[in-house]
């Protein structure tokens, strides 16, 4: 058929580098920028048979390594509701990426057709997006080769974050039902951030100044444009770290990964004392806030407490306006017991821990009426079930206090990108929350204190030996190596320790907590010597 001879033809252009094994991970495909124009073109017949497959409903591709070194890039898959690809899916990507000859390729696209019945014919529909990688423009091309060979209907929404084209992908698909979900286009997501920002803040405390890290990456421009559209009387915000042309500096000694996991300032940034600062990564879906005292010390506010911050605030809010609703918090092992705690006894607000990877949270965080996730590497979101939506828009308040609650309520709703974490979003929800409190930086930090913890990455011979239960809190396998590990965080004061692989590196990680600094360390020390 003309379809398939037209995919063999334009893999001719985009043949698979030899001898490298492709996987479809939790991030996609991610690895040298170099290695992907076969991998990126065959996503685009995957993309194409996708939205074919879901009856011509709009499918999203994003070029972006995320937090990634500048060289590297990646790609991955929006489903319809601006969801991550759904899992069984990821299984054909990495089938796709792996055929050895074009040959072979052409026959696994048509048994993916055949397997799922997929009309070939059928309308197809993709819109794609990328960051702000040197690599990305020729990616874009074999892109849109793939996309062609495959006859989709295809739409290049240029340099967005990750999250913008989530939020695209959902305004496309929901357009026409009942419940739109926003203008598709980037100025339909600045206006609807902006204008839910201006009335949640409406006659609060004047926000905080914010400082934000934009890891020279895409969240740079994007944030200003944000910042332009709210207005200075709204937000005062300084933006550093964005130069986007300076392609080596992305994530380079800045960004939310290098803050979070180094516990440091960015390199080059000098903190006045107690003022608010964030930062952004690559493609500005995680965020990290932070400030450094009287003495220069610094102080990591990560995802635990932006998750607290959210419960907290949404809670009240839900007490005050007297809706019949539930909040709960998604977290994973790797969340500072302190945050568990404070949520429990203090917001007695109900928690489920699951696997890491955002798909696990997110999911788990739509089964409460309002959901808020994040991992604490500053990924996350909030999520306000239909159902939970419904209730407030038909509430009947019986004063004003009421009503205005529940008006906070609807606009956090449109404030929060509900499709995946957003740095974006992330931070103005958490500047709306402490203006609401008259907050700056250091009163949120003492909601809680963190207990000292330390992850350690240790390589071992095998790490698909180590199985876990309990959302990765404890290990099956190795056998008896669990029972050990109990033996020794018994020994310290408010310890906890736990071991899982990494699934995205060669190795395996070690997290553990205890009451000082010392036996924090000496605890990961001692459950990584075990495992040799
Ligand atoms: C992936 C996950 C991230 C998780 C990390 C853990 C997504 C989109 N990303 O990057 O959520 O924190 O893996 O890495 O799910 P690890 O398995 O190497 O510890
Ligand atoms: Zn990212």
């Amino acid at each position: 058929r003309q379809q398939l001879s037209q995919i063999a033809k334009f893999s001719t252009l985009h043949t698979r580098p030899e001898g490298h094994k492709y996987a479809y991970g939790t991030a996609g495909f991610r690895l040298l920028g170099s290695l992907l124009d076969s991998v990126v073109f065959r996503v685009g017949l995957l993309a194409a048979l996708r939205s074919r497959k879901l009856d011509g409903e709009t499918i999203g591709v994003m070029l972006t390594a995320s937090h990634n070194p500048p060289d590297d890039n990646g790609v991955k898959l929006i489903d319809p509701q601006g969801e991550m690809l759904e899992a069984s899916w990821e299984t054909y990507a990495t089938k796709f990426a792996n055929a050895e000859t074009d040959d072979e390729l052409t026959k696994e696209y048509l048994a993916v057709a055949e397997a799922l019945k997929i009309n070939l014919d059928s309308p197809s529909n993709v819109i794609f997006a990328r960051d702000t990688r040197a690599s990305g423009p020729a990616l874009v091309a074999a892109l849109k080769d793939g996309l062609q060979a495959a006859a989709a209907d295809y739409a290049d929404y240029r340099i967005l974050t990750t999250p913008q084209l989530h939020y695209i992908v959902k305004c496309i698909n929901t357009r026409k039902t009942a419940a739109p979900y926003g203008d598709p286009s980037e100025q339909g997501y600045f206006d609807k951030l902006a204008t839910a920002f201006k009335i949640v803040t409406k006659g609060k405390a004047k926000p905080p100044v914010v400082t934000v890290d934009a890891a020279n990456g895409v969240g740079g421009p994007k944030i200003r444009e944000l910042a332009r559209c709210i207005g200075s009387d709204y937000l005062d915000i300084n933006v550093v770290k964005d130069e986007i042309d300076a392609v080596d500096r992305l994530n380079f000694q800045c960004g939310a990964d290098f803050v979070k996991t180094q516990q440091k300032l960015p390199v080059g940034l000098e903190p006045a004392p107690f003022e608010l600062y964030a930062s952004l990564d690559g493609d500005a879906d995680r965020i990290v806030f932070y400030y450094v005292d009287e003495a220069n010390k610094f102080h990591l506010l990560d995802g635990d407490k932006i998750a607290s911050l959210a419960a907290m605030f949404i809670r009240d809010l839900i007490a005050v306006s007297g809706v019949d609703l539930q909040v709960g918090v998604v977290q994973t092992a790797y969340a500072n017991g302190s945050s568990s705690k404070y949520l429990t006894d203090i917001l007695k607000v109900p928690i489920t821990v699951t696997p890491t990877g955002v798909k696990h949270l997110h999911h788990a965080a739509q089964l409460f009426d309002v959901g808020v996730y994040f991992e604490a590497n500053g990924h996350g979101t909030v999520l306000f079930s239909n159902s939970a939506m419904k209730t407030l828009e038909s509430f009947e308040a019986q004063n004003p206090g009421q009503q205005d609650a529940v008006t906070t309520l609807l606009s956090l709703a449109a404030l929060i990108n509900q499709t995946v974490g957003d740095a974006l979003s992330d931070l103005l929800l958490v500047i709306a929350i402490l203006s609401h409190k008259a907050w700056g930086p250091n009163e949120w930090n003492l909601t809680y204190t963190d207990l000292p913890n330390r992850l350690v990455r240790v390589v071992v011979k095998d790490r698909t030996a180590f199985k876990t239960e309990d959302a990765e809190r404890r290990l099956v396998e190795p056998k008896g190596l669990q029972a050990h590990i109990d033996a020794l965080v018994k020994k310290y004061k408010s310890g906890r320790s736990f071991v899982r692989a990494s699934g995205t590196e060669d190795a395996v990680r070690v997290y553990a907590e205890a009451a000082t600094r010392l036996e924090a360390d000496e605890l990961a020390v001692k459950v990584s010597d075990s495992l040799k």
